[in-house]
C-alpha cells in the first residue's frame, strides 16, 4: 500500500469524542491495509507520561513528549492518531514544526461544552463543577480553539460514523491515502 505516513492530531475538550473518532478511523485505516496506532490517555498518561499532572506545565510537556513519540513512528513508517485535549496552540505548533510540513494533520473535534458536559461519560465535569477535581479544561483551565486546523468535525451534529467518514474524505482528497 503506497502510502506516506502522518500523524492526525485530534484535539478538543474532555468527553468531544476524539478517542471515539480516532479510532473509528484507525479501524478504517486498517481496513485499507495502513498501519496506524492510536495514542491517547490510556496509553500514554498511565505509562510514559505518568509523571504529569493538569497543570498548566505539566499539559505542555504531556504534549511535547507525544510529539517527539509521534515522529518516532512516523519515522517508522506509521500513521499516528493522538487522541489528547491538547488546550494550547503554541504547544500543537511547536508539535507541528518538529514534523514535515505535510506529516501534521491538526482536526479540531469541535463540540459545544453543554454537550461535553451532559455526556459527561466519567463524571469529571460533575466533580470540576464541584471543586472536587482542580484545572479541568473548560471550567478553570483554558481551552484554545485551534486557529488554523486542516479539518474540523462536529461530533454534536453528526454520528461518529459521519465524523469517520470525513477524515477519511480528506485523508483522500489530499492523497494522504
Ligand atoms: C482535563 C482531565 C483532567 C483535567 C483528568 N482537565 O475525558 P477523559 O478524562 O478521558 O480525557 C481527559 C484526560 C485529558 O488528558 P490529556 O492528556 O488529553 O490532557 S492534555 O492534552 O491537556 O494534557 C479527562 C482526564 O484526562 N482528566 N483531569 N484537570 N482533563
Amino acid at each position: 500500500n503506497n502510502h506516506h505516513s502522518f500523524v492526525l492530531w485530534f484535539t478538543g475538550l474532555s468527553g468531544s469524542g476524539k478517542s471515539t473518532i480516532a479510532n473509528a478511523v484507525a479501524k478504517q485505516l486498517y481496513n485499507r491495509e495502513i498501519r496506524n496506532y492510536v495514542l491517547d490517555g490510556d496509553n500514554i498518561r498511565f505509562g510514559l507520561n505518568k509523571n504529569l499532572g493538569f497543570s498548566v506545565e505539566d499539559r505542555t510537556e504531556n504534549i511535547r513528549r507525544i510529539g517527539e513519540v509521534s515522529k518516532l513512528f512516523v519515522d517508522s513508517g506509521q500513521v499516528v492518531l493522538t487522541a489528547f485535549i491538547s488546550p494550547f496552540q503554541e504547544d500543537r505548533d511547536q508539535v507541528r514544526h518538529i514534523l514535515e510540513e505535510s506529516e501534521f494533520i491538526e482536526v479540531y473535534v469541535d463540540c459545544p461544552i453543554e454537550e461535553c458536559e451532559k455526556r459527561d461519560p466519567k463524571g469529571l465535569y460533575k466533580k470540576a463543577r464541584s471543586g472536587e477535581i482542580k484545572e479541568f479544561t473548560g471550567i478553570d483551565s483554558p481551552y484554545e480553539r485551534p486557529q488554523n486546523p486542516e479539518l474540523v468535525i462536529k461530533t454534536g451534529e453528526n454520528s461518529i460514523e459521519e465524523c469517520a467518514n470525513e477524515v477519511i474524505v480528506y485523508l483522500r482528497s489530499k492523497n494522504f491515502i
